[in-house]
Parts: C-alpha cells; structure tokens; sequence
C-alpha cells in the first residue's frame, strides 16, 4: 500500500501534535497533495468530532509564507533576523566541525540542547535527541518549565501521575475546575462537564482571573495568587469540624490523618479570609458542598503551580478527595495529570546508558538566562529544538542577553524564524508532526496513538529524528542506537506492563488504543508506604513541611500588583502567535485590572498602560472591569514580537525557582502598572 503521504486525495487520520492534554485524533482531508480541512475524528472517544479553532485553522500554519524550506546561516548581528540559504551539507558540516572542536578544547559539557514539547511525538521530542547528546555527552537539560513542581506535589500525596478516568467525569456531581482555563485548555473536560451538568451536576471554577472558563461557571470563586493551600487548608478544617470526613476511607487508605486533622485547626475560615480573599462564608459554603457532594471531581490546572509556593499547593489540593472518600466512586477523586498510567519504557527510547559521565551537569532550563551569563564552565553551544525560548522562558531579557553572547554558538531547528532562530548561527527547518511518524500518549485521557506521515515534507524540512541521524553520522558517532528505525523504536517503547496489548501493528489498523488503566486505589499506591500520604515523610526528609502547609509568595513588595500572565485561546504558548489567522482572531494582548485600581491609576477601559518592574516592562491596553480582585492584573498569552509592540509578557516574570520540582514560577511576579501619557 502506498503511504498516506503519497496519495495526493482523500481522508487521512492523524493525530493532534501539539502541547495539550486532550491530544486529538485527527482527520486530515487531502486534495491534490495539499491538506484542504482538518477536523475532529468522529470516532475518536474523547474527541468526538470537536477541535480548537487553533487546530480547525491549522493549515495556515502549515502553509503559511513564512515556514522555514531551507538550512539558513546568520549574515546579520544576532536578533536581528538577516540570513542566507545554505545546503543541508553545508549545515550539518558546520554544525559538527564547530562541535568537534568544542569537544577538544572545552569537552561536551561546553554544549547545552535546549528543547521542549513544540511536538508531542515522543521520538522526535525525547528519543533519537536524547540518544545523540547522551552519546555525546552533552549537559543536561532539567525540564521543568510546564508543570513539574505540580506533579511533585501531587506525587507526594498520590504517589505519580495517576487521577482518575477523565471519560468518567460524566457522572460527577460536583466538579471543579481549579486553577485551569479549561475553556482554551482542556476543552474537552469542559464537554465532559457539561454532560455532567446535564445529570446536575454543579461546576465551580477557583481561578484569579474570571477568564471564560470562569464565566461558564455555576459558581467562580475569585482568589488571591498563589493563596490555594490557605483555601484548601480551610475547607479541610470545615470537613474535620463538621464531621463530612470518610473515616473509614482515611483509616484504610491514607497515612496521617489524625495529624492533619489537628494541624488543620488553626485555618478557621477567618484566616483562610484574610489570606485568599475569599469571604467567609464563601469558603463555608465550598466546603459543605463538597463535603455533601459525591462524587465530586476535581481538575487541578497548571496556573497554581507556577508559583513559588506551587508544589505545595498541588499537594495541598490533592489530599482533598481522601477526606471524603471519593477516589472509590465512578467520577470521583483528582486529574492533575494521568501520564503515568500510560508509561512507556523511556529507558529504551531515550538510552541514558550511553551516557558514559555520570555526573553530567543538569541545568534547569527556567535558568536558562543564568546559565548563559553565568555557567562555569560557560555554555559555548546551544541547540534549540521544539521551543521557543526567547520568548517563552522565564525573565527573557536575561535569556535574550544571553542569546545574543558572541562568542555562543546556537543552532535552532523550527518551522519558523522565531525570535529564537534570530539568534541562531545555523537555523534548520522543520517538519510538521504531519510529515512524520510518531507515536502519542496523552497526559490527560487514556489514548496511546500513532501518526503515520499524511503528507509530504515541506521544502527540504527534515524531522528531529532525521537531523540527530544526520549529526550522529557526521559527529562519526557509530552507535547502533544511533540508526535504528523509527518502527524499531516506536515498538520498543511501548513494550511495558502499562500498556499491555498496544503496538506498533495495532496502531497501525487502529490508529489509536485505549490503554487498560488501573484507577488509583485498585492498587498500591507507588508512594513510600503505598497509601495516600496526607502525612509524607518524604517532605520532610527535603526539608519541607510533611503536612499541607501555606507559604506566602515571595516578596517583591515595591511593586503594587500581582502579575499573572497565562496563556491564550488562540494560541498554544508562543505557537500561532506569528500566524496571520490566528493573529486576528486573537487582536492583541489585554492587561485586565480592576476597576478600583484603574480609577486610583486615572486609567480607563482601552487606554494603554506601562507595566514595569526590576526585570522589564510592557506596554499594554488595560481592560477594566471586575474580571480581577484588586491587586491583581492578568495578561494572557505569549505574543511574538509583532513590529514595535511591547508584548514580551515574559520580561517581566521571576526566574526564580518553585518549592518543588525545579518548576517555573511565573505567576509569583509582581509589577508596578501606569497610565502612558498621552502627546
Ligand atoms: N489555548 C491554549 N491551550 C493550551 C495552551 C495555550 O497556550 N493555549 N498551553 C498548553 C500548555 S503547555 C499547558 S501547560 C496548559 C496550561 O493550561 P492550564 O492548566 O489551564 O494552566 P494555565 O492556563 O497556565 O493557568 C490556568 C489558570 O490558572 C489561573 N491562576 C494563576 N495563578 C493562580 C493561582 O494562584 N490560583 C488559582 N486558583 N488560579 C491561578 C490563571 O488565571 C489561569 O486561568 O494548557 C495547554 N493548552
Ligand atoms: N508567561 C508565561 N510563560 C510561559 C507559560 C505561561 O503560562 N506564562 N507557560 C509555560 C509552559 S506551561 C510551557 S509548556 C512553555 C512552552 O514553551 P515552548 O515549549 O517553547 O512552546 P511553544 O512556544 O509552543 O514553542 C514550540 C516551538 O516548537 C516548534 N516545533 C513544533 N514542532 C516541532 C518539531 O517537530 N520539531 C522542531 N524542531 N520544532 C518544532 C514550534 O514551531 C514552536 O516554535 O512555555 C512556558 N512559558
Ligand atoms: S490543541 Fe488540544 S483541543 Fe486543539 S486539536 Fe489539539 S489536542 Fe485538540
Ligand atoms: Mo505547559
């Protein structure tokens, strides 16, 4: 059979690529070689025929002016964007010759690959790259900049990445949403939701900022940043007090809820008040109705964990559905992520044994500015693959400083010329995930899948997994690791207990597989003692609290406001932000404010603002409203930089580190904001 690349019509599945839990299946229409529509498969059991107006307007991306066809080198100062088309030989060849010397005169550790999940596809965002730079010997990267402290934090009470069946939300009672924009980020737990709703059940959203997830609510509590443990802390001293607790569940399930039950004492909903913002009787009510409400089900989002305090609040919010016994009823219990469930054997995809130095440096990538400016020995090389740091990263003026170091040398393989590439020496171009084959798993739903090629390669793009061969071979490394087939790869991974049944020929004829999941509970917990630790001694081994325990946010208390600046709906992180469709259904970038606080600042609705701290400044039109509690402004999305605007939201945010997990804190920034002058 020919490959669907090769036959120019017709319907062809596929699978979503990019960085979001409900990873869909895909149909891909094709008229004459070129894609015409993609839609929601049909079929699919999560998907159901929806996708995001992100995906639906997808082959612009693919299509769009702008897309990289050819290797380019740097003619211009770094930043700049002045290149000049180069052959793949001529690229590679330089690559590796700079590269070889750098190992001869500074060793490998000198180079630093620098990459994160533009592409889900875990050969091409963990496989054959991983394989290359542990043969090399390269430094470490620390992936942290999504959602690792979280999944700590959630980890020390559950044990890993294991919540429940989010299909089964269905029958929930009461669900809430926390600290999740699941309207642009998850929109197919809101489908779920609403299904859920239609048999009664009530959806609460806890979020700082009344977004569009907010307003689709049955009830929006508004919070104060980085305040989720004191909330959580609260409810628990009501569940305790009023005797709404499962005692039998806590006895055989958990360790350390007689502990908590006393340390939970001293959040009487009056403090928890003061700290959260949240009135009194709000948290009352919040907590009867969970205390009442079974099954009830809570999806703990990214945004609360992007604080310095983030794992503890993760943590904190996870002990939650123990107090009321939820995790043994049909849509009962916690998602914050479920990757777990569907463990591959990442040993044999990625090879860390041919990493010969077993003291590598690890540099954590939301210091990436630091460790440009700063690492001693100095980083010399650079290789960006699958991000898009220049704008994405933490306190990017730094990272941009760095960036721009001379005597750096930086490769960046995209689909586009973004503000990263403009720093490069040598720029590759990319494959869509369209191009490539490349197995999938969500970290949300239950789905392992696989993406067959559907169309041709654009221009003379080549995918990561070719291009770590390509540099294999000319780096003359001879590692049969090196040059196995993506099918070989592919079918060795998948070979764990976790997904018993699943390979690489089922794929083929089903496109995609659920997996037979365990829900928690129905085994042992992979936690110390194989329960639910409300009390965990691990935490207190690192020196931290074992019990929840609310920490305030660091201060920065010169600057009056909070800043939190989360995503978009119509872009994906920085993805789409240089796309002309995506651009105008988006506009432009809001700073949401209070309206006590735009009226003390003289600022009206529309009018354009300066917001500025120690790390950088913005400039951007104020949206005046209630949207936000006072003391609070919120921005959302990663804007490329569009001419002269002032949108680089990220510099701005602390690249600080979170409680747990090396994670990124950029929600814990604060700003000062004023009215822009008018001629
Ligand atoms: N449309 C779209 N979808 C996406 C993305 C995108 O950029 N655009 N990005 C993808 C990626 S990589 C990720 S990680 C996920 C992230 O998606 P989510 O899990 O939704 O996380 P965020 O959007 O970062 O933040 C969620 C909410 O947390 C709120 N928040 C911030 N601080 C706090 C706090 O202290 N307490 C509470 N209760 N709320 C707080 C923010 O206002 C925001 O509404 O989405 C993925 N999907
Ligand atoms: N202020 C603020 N900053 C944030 C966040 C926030 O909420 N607020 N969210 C953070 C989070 S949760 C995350 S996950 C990060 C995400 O940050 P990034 O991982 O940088 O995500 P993107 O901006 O989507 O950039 C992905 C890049 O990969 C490229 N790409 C796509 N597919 C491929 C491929 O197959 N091969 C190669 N070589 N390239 C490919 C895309 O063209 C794009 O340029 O951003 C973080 N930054
Ligand atoms: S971005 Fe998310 S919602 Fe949109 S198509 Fe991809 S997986 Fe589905
Ligand atoms: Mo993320």
């Amino acid at each position: 059979m020919n490959s669907f690349a090769d036959q120019p019509t017709g319907i062809f599945p596929s699978v979503c690529s990019l960085d979001c839990p409900d990873q869909c299946g895909l149909l891909v229409h094709k008229e004459n070689g070129k894609i015409i529509k993609i839609e929601g498969d049909p079929n699919h059991p999560v998907t159901q025929g929806n996708i995001c107006n992100k995906v639906r307007n997808m082959t612009h991306r693919i299509y769009d002016h702008e897309r990289l066809q050819y290797p380019l080198k740097r003619v211009g100062p770094k930043g700049e964007g002045r290149f000049e088309q180069i052959s793949w030989e001529e690229a590679i060849e330089t690559i590796a010759k700079k590269w070889k010397s750098l190992i001869q005169t500074d060793g490998p550790e000198s180079i630093l690959p620098y990459s994160f999940y533009g592409n889900m596809g875990y050969l091409n965002a963990e496989g054959m790259d991983r394989r290359f730079f542990h043969r090399m010997g390269a430094s470490l990267l620390d992936r942290t900049i999504c959602s690792s402290a979280g999944s700590k934090g959630y980890q020390y009470t559950m044990g890993g990445s294991f919540g429940i069946d989010p299909e089964e939300t269905i029958h929930s009672k009461l669900i809430i949403l926390w600290g999740i924009n699941a309207v642009s980020t998850n929109m197919h737990q809101v489908v779920l939701a609403q299904k859920a709703r239609k048999n009664g059940a009530k959806i609460v959203v806890i979020d700082v900022h009344k977004n569009q997830t907010g307003r689709m609510a049955d009830w929006f509590i508004p919070i104060l940043p980085g305040t989720d443990t004191a909330l959580a802390l609260g409810m628990m001293q009501i569940l305790f007090a009023e005797n709404m607790t499962d005692n039998d569940f806590l006895e055989k399930y958990t360790v350390g809820h007689e502990e908590l039950r006393e340390h939970v004492k001293q959040f009487d909903p009056a403090s928890v008040s003061a700290i959260t913002g949240i009135p009194v009787e709000d948290i009352y009510k919040l907590a009867r109705m969970y205390g009442e409400t079974s099954p009830s089900f809570i999806r703990i989002g990214n945004g609360p964990q992007h604080h310095d305090n983030g794992g503890m609040i993760v943590r904190s919010i996870s002990c939650l559905p123990a107090l009321t016994g939820q995790w043994l009823l049909q849509g009962g219990g916690a998602i914050k992520g479920n990757g777990q469930h569907l463990t591959h054997d990442a040993n044999k995809l990625q090879r860390p044994d041919l990493l010969k130095n077993k003291n590598t440096r690890i540099i954590n990538m939301n210091l990436l500015g630091k460790a440009l400016l700063e690492a001693d020995p100095p980083v010399k090389s650079l290789f960006v693959y699958g991000s898009n740091p220049a704008v994405v990263a933490p306190s990017s003026n730094k990272v941009r400083k760095g960036l721009a170091r001379d005597d750096l040398f930086i490769v960046v393989h995209d689909l586009f010329l973004t503000e990263t590439a403009k720093y490069a020496d040598i720029v590759l171009p990319a494959t869509s995930s369209l191009e490539n084959t490349d197995f999938y798993k969500s970290y949300w739903h239950h789905y392992v899948q696989l993406q067959q090629p559907v169309i041709e390669k654009y221009g003379e793009s080549k995918s990561n997994f070719e291009v770590f061969q390509l540099l294999s071979k000319a780096m003359g490394y001879e590692d049969e690791a090196l040059y196995e087939t993506e099918r070989q790869m592919i079918s060795d991974a998948l070979h764990t207990p976790y997904l018993k049944g699943i390979d690489y020929e089922r794929l083929e004829k089903e496109q995609y597989v659920k997996a037979n999941v365990s829900p928690p509970l129905t085994k042992k917990l992979l936690t110390p003692s194989g329960k639910i630790e409300l009390y965990s001694e691990q935490l207190k081994i690192k020196g931290l609290p074992p019990l929840p325990t609310y920490t305030p946010l660091v201060e920065e208390d010169q600057f009056k406001f909070h800043f939190v600046p989360a995503p978009n709906h119509n872009f994906l992180n920085s993805t789409f932000s240089n796309n002309d469709k995506h651009l105008s259904l988006e506009k432009e970038p809001r700073l949401h404010i209070n309206s006590k606080d735009a009226e003390k600042l003289g600022v009206e609705d529309g009018e354009t603002v300066l917001i500025w701290n120690n790390r950088g400044q913005c400039e951007l039109k104020a949206a005046v409203g209630e949207n936000v509690l006072s003391g609070v402004v919120v921005t959302q999305g990663l804007w490329a930089d569009v001419s002269e605007k002032k949108y680089l939201v990220n510099s701005l945010t602390p690249d600080r580190i979170a409680d747990m997990g090396g994670g990124a804190t950029f929600f814990s920034g604060r700003v000062n904001v004023e009215k822009i002058a008018k001629e």
